[in-house]
C-alpha cells in the first residue's frame, strides 16, 4: 500500500510539475513576448551599435532641424506673399523706363521763353545803349562809344559801321527822339543786319522715301555732341524717328556721350570701336537709318584742329562716304559764341571742307557778346539756324531774329 501511496504521491508530483511546466512558460511568455514586441521594432535598428547614437542624433538633429527648417522656410513662404505684392510694385520699376525715356520741352516759343539767358548781353545792348542812347545830346563821342560798345559786343567792325550810320541818319531825320525811340530804331537796325527772312528751318524730315541726313561739324569743344542730342531731342519732340552716328570715333567717351543722349530720347546710335574710320561709322549710321526707315539720321563727328590738313582729309571723307546712300540734306557747323571773332576765323576751315548750311551758336548763355550773331551771318554768309542757351537737354532754341533782337535790346519794354 505504501508503495501505492508513494507512487501515487510521485505520480502526482510528476502531474503537478508536468502541468505547471507547461502552464508557467505560458505565463512567462506573455511577459516575455510583450516586451519582445516593443522591443523588436526599436531592436532591429536600435540594436545595431548606432542605436544610441541615432537617438543622440534625433535628439540633437530634429531639434535643429526642427527649429532651422520651419525657420527658415517659414519666414521665406511668409514674406514671399509680402515679396509677392512687393513683385506688384516691381511693375512700379516699369514707371522708371518712364523717367528714362524724358518727353522734351516744345520748341515752339523757346527762344522767347529762355530769354533771360542771354542777361549778359542785355547788359550791353540793352542796359548800356539804353543809357547811350538817353543822353540828352548825342554828340561825335557819344555816337563814338556806341560804335565801341557794338564791336565790343562782337557785331563786327563793318556790320556795326554800317548800323550805326543808319541809325546816326534816323536820329537826324527825327530830331528829337527819346532815349526809348532810339533804342528801338537800334534794334530796327540789329534785325535788318540779321537778314529776318532768311530760311532757317532744318532740312530735318525725309526727302524722296529716305531719311534726312544731318552732319555736325565745329571744333573741338563747341558743342557738337551736345547740339546733336539737344536736336534729336526737338526732332523726337516733333514725332520724328532719329538714328544718331558717333562718327566722331577719336575718343570712346565721345560716343558714349552720344549715347546718354539717345537713350534719354529712346533713339538708337551707330558706333564703332575707339579709332574707327569716323567715315565707315557714318556710312554705317545712314544705312542703318536706310534700313529701319527712319526719318533723320544725325552724325556727330570730332574736330580736332591741330592738324588742319588731317582734319579736312577726315571730315571730306566722311561726307563723300556718306554721299554714297545721297546727298548731305544738312551740314551744321557748330560754332562756340564764347570764343568771339577767334572763333569765328577758325570756324571758317569748316565752310572750305564741307557745304555748311546752318550755324548753330553755342553758348549764348556764357556771353556778353551776342552780337556775334550778326558777325557770324555776315562773314560766314550762312544763316544762324539755332541758339544753344545753355547746358540743359532743351536749351536748344530755333533763331529768330526780331524775337532774339527783342531779348537782346528789350525794344518792347
Ligand atoms: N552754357 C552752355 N554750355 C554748352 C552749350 N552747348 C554745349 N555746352 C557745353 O560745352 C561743353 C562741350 O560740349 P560738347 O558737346 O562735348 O562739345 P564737342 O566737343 O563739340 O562735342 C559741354 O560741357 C557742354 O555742356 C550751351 O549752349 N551753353
Ligand atoms: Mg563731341
Amino acid at each position: 500500500m505504501e508503495s501505492y501511496i508513494v507512487f501515487g504521491l510521485v505520480l502526482l508530483v510528476v502531474v503537478i510539475g508536468a502541468t505547471l511546466a507547461l502552464v508557467a512558460p505560458r505565463f512567462r511568455k506573455p511577459p516575455t513576448l510583450p516586451p519582445a514586441p516593443p522591443e523588436a521594432p526599436a531592436k532591429p535598428e536600435p540594436t545595431t551599435q548606432a542605436a544610441p547614437p541615432v537617438i543622440e542624433k534625433p535628439a540633437e538633429a530634429p531639434a535643429p532641424t526642427v527649429e532651422e527648417a520651419p525657420a527658415p522656410p517659414a519666414p521665406p513662404v511668409v514674406e514671399a506673399p509680402a515679396p509677392a505684392p512687393a513683385p506688384a510694385p516691381a511693375p512700379a520699376p516699369a514707371p522708371a523706363p518712364a523717367p528714362a525715356i524724358e518727353t522734351p520741352a516744345p520748341t515752339a516759343g523757346r527762344l522767347v521763353r529762355l530769354r533771360t539767358r542771354l542777361s549778359r548781353s542785355q547788359n550791353v545792348f540793352g542796359k548800356g545803349l539804353l543809357a547811350l542812347l538817353s543822353r540828352d545830346k548825342l554828340d561825335d563821342d557819344t555816337w563814338d562809344e556806341i560804335e565801341e560798345t557794338l564791336i565790343g559786343a562782337d557785331v563786327g567792325v563793318q556790320a556795326t559801321t554800317e548800323i550805326v550810320a543808319k541809325l546816326r541818319e534816323r536820329a537826324r531825320i527825327h530830331g528829337t527822339a527819346t532815349g526809348t525811340e532810339l533804342r528801338n530804331m537800334l534794334a530796327a537796325e540789329l534785325v535788318a543786319a540779321l537778314d529776318p527772312d532768311r530760311d532757317r528751318s532744318l532740312a530735318a524730315t525725309p526727302r524722296n522715301g529716305r531719311p534726312a541726313v544731318l552732319l555736325v561739324v565745329g571744333v573741338n569743344g563747341a558743342g557738337k555732341t551736345t547740339t546733336c542730342g539737344k536736336i534729336a531731342r526737338v526732332l523726337v519732340a516733333d514725332g520724328h524717328t532719329v538714328m544718331l552716328g558717333a562718327a566722331d570715333t577719336f575718343r570712346a567717351a565721345a560716343a558714349e556721350q552720344l549715347a546718354t543722349w539717345a537713350g534719354r530720347v529712346g533713339a538708337d546710335v551707330v558706333r564703332g570701336p575707339e579709332g574707327a574710320d569716323p567715315a565707315s561709322v557714318a556710312f554705317d549710321a545712314v544705312k542703318r537709318g536706310i534700313d529701319a526707315g527712319v526719318d533723320t539720321v544725325l552724325i556727330d563727328t570730332a574736330g580736332r584742329l591741330q592738324n588742319k590738313v588731317g582734319l579736312m582729309d577726315e571730315l571730306s571723307k566722311v561726307k563723300r562716304v556718306v554721299e554714297k546712300h545721297g546727298p548731305v540734306d544738312e551740314t551744321l557747323l557748330i560754332l562756340d559764341a564764347t570764343t568771339g571773332q577767334n572763333g569765328l576765323e577758325q570756324a571758317r576751315v569748316f565752310t572750305e571742307v564741307v557745304d555748311v548750311t546752318g550755324v548753330v551758336l553755342t553758348k549764348l548763355d556764357g556771353t556778353a557778346k551776342g552780337g556775334i550773331v550778326i558777325a557770324v551771318q555776315r562773314k560766314l554768309g550762312i544763316p544762324v539756324k539755332l541758339v544753344g542757351l545753355g547746358e540743359g537737354p532743351d536749351d536748344l532754341a530755333p533763331f529768330d531774329a526780331r524775337q532774339f533782337v527783342d531779348a537782346l535790346v528789350g525794344a518792347d519794354a
